[in-house]
């Protein structure tokens, strides 16, 4: 359907302006031993209560199934039916097949179902790279001319002091680009690239493997690690070598148009010290410092340089506790603010008493006041919990009991929620916000966390649900992944698509998704449905359900490299 949306500078095709009416399945793929199932609309065309998985090329029927019974799923008013179809486990393409609906999109059973995904969604950090040009032989048709420098930023008033009058000049290049703009922000990247870290720390015969055929190949170490240093080289120049403090963001006055970033030139400044940039930043660095510890060959002395930073930004914020980011009123762009920092000085406490093993730090750490809620930029808990529970036996014999048992009561709620979801989903219906797709990634990984900690099926099938939901098993019938899946967004917010000439966006972002709220009423008129879980619109004038951002791409690499390592191998 063709839907014109005025105020809007051009139009656009919404796959599914109105309720999608065929099964809904992960587009992607599926390891062979993994949990399976599609959802069914429950309408007036289903004719049967059977289903069956097809071949998708000779059309052969490979599975025959019973749908379940039919339940009202709130969210997206509408009723639907499960398709279980885990026992299928022989490896090929398929299609679910309902009579009276049109086939589902096809997806693979596949050892390797997650591998291109995983690399691609990794490779999209490097397509966000400030700073150097994107080579056609790494970049293919999204090569493009280096932009935002940044060797000479502005000191802006909310950040001087003497050493560093308003208006001086200092360097602070390299980084990615935070999401459909081009400006950088500690907070953003500090849940981003602890992350990416603790992927690779957790699972490294996993994520160590991934190759994304970035420039940097064949020096040694693992691309992920490759991919985040581009960043973390960046946050060490956002500190300031005299107080240790961090500043908050590096930004424009105002959002770039939308041009390519070589074209968006107006001058850039460093915003106000925080504590949450240095909370987040000190954890960071304290869990970078114990990754790249493993790879002093490749990289002498970075490792205790990562530390030294971290425990004198950890300093500042114990000087400074309560300085909240407040936006200077000539600034406009992205906030990142956060009231509450009990969270973020529980992780920067964790990983620096994991990483030092200094008793100093576990007394920082209120545990029993910790919340285990999905890692998200403004509420890191849950990084501290996964940390810990990554390293629980170098615990006290009473902190490891804790962690295992605040995991395991988190993994009972979610599971709970899975089960008993007419969608089986975890994801509760106040969690279809800005970003709400990396919500129910975040619910995933603390399942995998528990997982870890304690083996029971279900916790790592409602994990897996939730990959499902984002590639595929949604009421929107699309993978939120550009360039991943068969119907996937083609309008992200997000300028290098927008301005490049390319038909096809960048390749490898998830979108924030389903957001009710619709903050971008302004740029874009009403989406074309409102229920929660549809409230989303495939239109570049949407940065409140369509842009792209790198903390909601890090939950998604984090969670194929865990049900990639844990899913039960068929050999
Ligand atoms: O914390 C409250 C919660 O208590 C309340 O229940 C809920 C109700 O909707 O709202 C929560 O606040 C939301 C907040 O995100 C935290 O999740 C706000 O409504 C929501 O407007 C806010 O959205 C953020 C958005 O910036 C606007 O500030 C997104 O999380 C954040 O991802 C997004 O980040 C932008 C950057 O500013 C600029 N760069 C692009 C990036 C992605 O869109
Ligand atoms: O492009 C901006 C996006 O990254 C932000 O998430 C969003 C909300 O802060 O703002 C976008 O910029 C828009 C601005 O807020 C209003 N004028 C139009 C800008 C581009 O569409």
């Amino acid at each position: 359907m063709v839907i014109t949306l005025t105020g809007c500078s051009t139009q656009t095709t919404n796959q599914h302006a109105t309720p999608a009416m065929s099964p809904q399945v992960n587009q992607v793929g599926f390891l062979p031993q993994a949990s399976k199932w599609a959802a069914i609309p429950a309408n007036r065309t289903l004719q049967s209560d059977a289903f069956e998985v097809v071949n998708a090329s000779t059309g052969v029927t490979a599975w025959q199934g019973k749908l379940g019974p039919e339940y009202d799923w709130a969210p997206a008013e509408q009723r639907f039916r499960m398709a279980d179809f885990s026992a299928l486990k022989t490896p090929g393409r398929y299609q679910v097949r309902v009579e009276g609906q049109p086939d589902s999109a096809p997806f693979e059973i596949d050892e390797k179902a997650h591998e291109a995904l995983a690399q691609g969604v990794i490779k999209a950090y490097y397509f966000a790279r400030a700073g150097m040009p994107l080579e056609e032989k790494y970049a293919g048709a999204f090569a493009r001319e280096a932009g935002h420098p940044d060797t000479q930023v502005l000191v802006h008033a909310s950040a001087a002091d003497a050493l560093r009058p308003a208006g001086s000049l200092i360097s602070s290049p390299k980084g990615w680009y935070d999401a459909g703009d081009y400006n950088k922000y500690i907070v953003n990247s500090g849940i981003t690239t602890g992350l990416l870290l603790a992927a690779y720390e957790h699972f490294p015969e996993i994520a160590g493997t991934w190759q994304s055929g970035i420039p940097e190949e064949g020096n040694g170490l693992p691309d992920v690690l490759n991919e985040a240093s581009w960043n973390i080289d960046w946050m060490l120049s956002m500190q300031d070598p005299a107080d240790g403090g961090i500043y908050h963001k590096l930004t424009n006055l105002r959002f770039d148009g939308i041009v390519m970033p070589q074209a968006a030139t107006t001058p850039r400044y460093v915003v106000q010290k925080t504590t949450a940039a240095a909370l987040d930043f000190a954890a960071v660095m304290a869990l970078a410092s114990r990754v790249y510890a493993r790879h002093e060959a490749q990289r002498p002395g970075y490792s205790s340089q990562l530390l030294a930073a971290a425990q004198k930004a950890f300093q500042w914020a114990e000087q400074h506790p309560d300085v909240l980011y407040v936006q200077p009123v000539d600034v406009a762009t992205g906030k990142y603010d956060d009231q509450n920092l009990r969270d973020e000085f529980a992780w920067a406490a964790t990983e620096l008493f994991l990483t030092t093993q200094d008793p100093l730090y576990r007394e920082r750490l209120d545990l029993r006041n910790l919340s285990a809620t999905p890692p998200s930029w403004k509420d890191v808990s849950g990084m501290a919990w996964l940390s810990l529970a990554q390293h629980v036996d170098q615990l006290s014999a009473s902190d490891a009991a804790l962690v295992r048992q605040t995991l395991k009561t988190n993994a009972r709620r979610y599971t709970h929620q899975w089960k008993s979801s007419a969608y089986r989903i975890t994801l509760p219906p106040v969690s279809f916000t800005w970003g709400g797709n990396s919500v129910i990634l975040g619910e995933a990984i603390l399942l995998v966390a528990a997982y870890r900690l304690e083996e029971a099926r279900s916790t790592l099938d409602a994990a897996q649900s939730a990959l499902d939901y984002v590639l595929g098993r949604n009421p929107l019938d699309m993978s939120m992944v550009t360039g991943f899946g068969t119907r996937t967004p083609m309008n992200p917010h997000h300028r290098p698509s927008q301005a490049d000439g390319v038909k096809a966006p960048v390749p490898g972002f998830m979108v924030g998704g389903p957001n009710p709220n619709q903050q971008d009423k302004a740029e874009c008129p009403p989406y074309p449905s409102a229920p929660p879980a549809l409230a989303y619109v495939d239109h570049t004038c949407s940065y409140a359900s369509n842009e792209v951002a790198i903390n909601w791409n890090a939950p998604l690499a984090y969670l194929l490299a865990a049900l990639t390592a844990l899913t039960p191998s068929t050999h």
